[in-house]
């Protein structure tokens, strides 16, 4: 990805680097991307697929260019030679803003100086989420239940990296110096790291087992889907098209986490009706339906919480400066949104009561809202694989209290249904509705030896309907080096 020149210096080669963004005639870009990629490099290195760098070639689709063409191109890499490129969705002809105190007025191309701190905060906290997440996924490789999905994990996991390249973006140009040094610092703080984690909580929760990556992909990449969305309201254009693109990659890893959960589940049927319906399926190394749950349970309530608070100065600032709207903003009647409430149930002396707070400081719950209603038409999906084999069994969405460290609910205790507990109630109980040691002990163990045989999968999950890009589910997805 970098070429010597003449004097033997190293630079950044903009073929190299996919990008609608004109690299090669931005000198200040290129600048700053010769002293960040090479850390970049090194960090995915040390931190991104264990066992995965140098002698496997994966099947991975590359954007070249926002077009649809261009953004179907498949090759076999080595991870660390994946062209990261950059990309923004097309402009949007004479764009107004769509929300707050700015409705109507043209977007903007540069970061005004009053909302430079605010957007600046907004762009680090997404961007910190991407190298998060190949942080979390690192060892996954090595417990694969197939090549199919062993693919689809560094699909997932280079494209996280690519987002983290939209981010660092945005921060090389127009934040200056402390845009540079940010961009330095997402490659520093780590993921679970007690001196210096990521930001988010639930980026620095491990995950060991690909029951946990499957949910994390349905539930947490949903978020960045939700996040996403509303960024892509943003007044700052260039910050909007850039989350555009990025939308269109989160819908592929949705797929993936729906997909694999899906997937556990018509083979836990087959399993259980294989085992004459009565038996436990862990017997026969199949992922019973109550640990399937409990994986529901955990990453969609730390999803929840990545929504920040219900009541919120921090939402309401970024939906009155016009930074971060509503998810399909346009779809709304009243944009400005000034003296509208929200009816927000809070919970005082161990009773829910409702009040009526400013729908503005109410943005985070209006989204939270949004997000919910995305999981619950996806659980009803996984809901028909269960229906279709005659079991009687159901997942469901915990209640949004349960679970909670993030906003009013937390600090207080509630089962699944929603119900008050006691904290001496809540610790004797949570492993009926959260992965206990011994679930992960057990999903380690069925996962402990890797799928690498073309066309085979792991005992517990059941093999896709179809391949990546039209080829043979047995395709050599991940090839080792000849
Ligand atoms: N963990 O008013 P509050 C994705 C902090 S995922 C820890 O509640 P606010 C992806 C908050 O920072 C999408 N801390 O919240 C998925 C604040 O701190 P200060 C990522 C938290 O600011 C899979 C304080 O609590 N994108 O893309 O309204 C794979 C009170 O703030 C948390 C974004 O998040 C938490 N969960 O909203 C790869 C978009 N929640 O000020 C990628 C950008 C809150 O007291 N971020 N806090 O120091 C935002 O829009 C907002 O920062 C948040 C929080 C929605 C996250």
């Amino acid at each position: 990805m970098r070429v010597a020149n003449k004097r033997g210096i190293e630079m950044i080669s903009a073929e190299r680097i996919p990008n609608n963004v004109n690299l090669s005639g931005n000198k200040r870009l290129q600048r700053a991307l010769e002293h960040w990629q090479p850390k970049y490099i090194q960090w995915w290195r040390d931190m991104g697929p264990q066992g995965f760098q140098d002698y496997h070639h994966v099947y991975v689709r590359t954007a070249i260019s926002v077009d649809p063409e261009g953004w179907a191109h498949f090759e076999y890499v080595k991870l660390p030679e994946y062209r990261w490129g950059i990309f923004l969705a097309d402009p949007v002809h004479d764009r107004r803003i769509g929300f707050g105190d700015f409705l109507g007025q043209p977007v903007w191309q540069e970061v005004p100086g009053e909302f430079r701190n605010q957007l600046r905060r907004l762009i680090v906290t997404q961007g910190d989420t991407e190298p998060a997440s190949v942080e979390q996924q690192r060892l996954l490789g090595q417990r694969c239940p197939s090549l199919y999905d062993l693919r689809n994990l560094f699909q997932v996991n280079v494209e996280e990296g690519r987002h983290l390249w939209a981010m660092v973006y945005l921060l090389h140009s127009y934040f200056g110096r402390d845009g540079r040094d940010e961009a330095e610092e997402l490659l520093e703080r780590q993921s679970g790291n007690r001196d210096k984690p990521r930001i988010l909580e639930a980026f620095n929760e491990p995950i060991d087992n690909w029951l946990d990556f499957f949910m994390f992909t349905m539930f947490t990449d949903r978020d960045g889907k939700s996040q996403l969305m509303s960024l892509s309201e943003s007044s700052l254009d260039p910050l909007s098209r850039t989350t555009r693109f990025m939308l269109t990659e989160e819908a592929h890893h949705m797929f993936v986490g729906e997909t694999g959960v899906a997937r556990i589940l018509e083979r836990t049927c087959q399993l259980m009706k294989q085992a004459g319906y009565s038996e436990d399926v862990r017997k026969i190394g199949g992922i019973d339906i109550p640990t399937i749950q409990k994986h529901l349970n955990q990453w969609f309530s730390l999803s929840l919480d990545l929504h920040g608070s219900e009541v919120s100065s921090n939402a309401a600032s970024y939906f009155a400066n016009g930074l971060k709207g509503r998810a399909k903003e346009d779809t709304f009647d009243e944009h400005v949104v000034k003296n509208a409430y929200y009816s927000m149930e809070f919970f005082e002396d161990g009773k829910p009561v409702t009040k009526e707070v400013l729908m503005r400081n109410a943005m985070n719950e209006v989204l939270r809202d949004w997000y919910v209603g995305d999981c619950a038409a996806g659980v009803v999906r996984w809901n028909r694989i269960l229906e279709q084999h005659g079991m009687s069994d159901r997942l469901q969405l915990p209640d949004r209290k349960f679970n909670r460290h993030i906003g009013m609910y937390s600090g207080f205790y509630f089962d699944p249904n929603g119900v008050s507990l006691t904290k001496e109630q809540w610790e004797q109980r949570k492993h009926e509705w959260l992965p206990s040691a011994a679930d992960a002990e057990y999903l380690l163990s069925i996962m402990a030896e890797p799928v690498y045989e073309p066309g085979k999968f792991a005992n517990y999950i059941a093999p896709p309907r179809r391949g990546i890009n039209q080829l043979p589910i047995d395709f050599q997805y991940v090839r080792t080096e000849q």
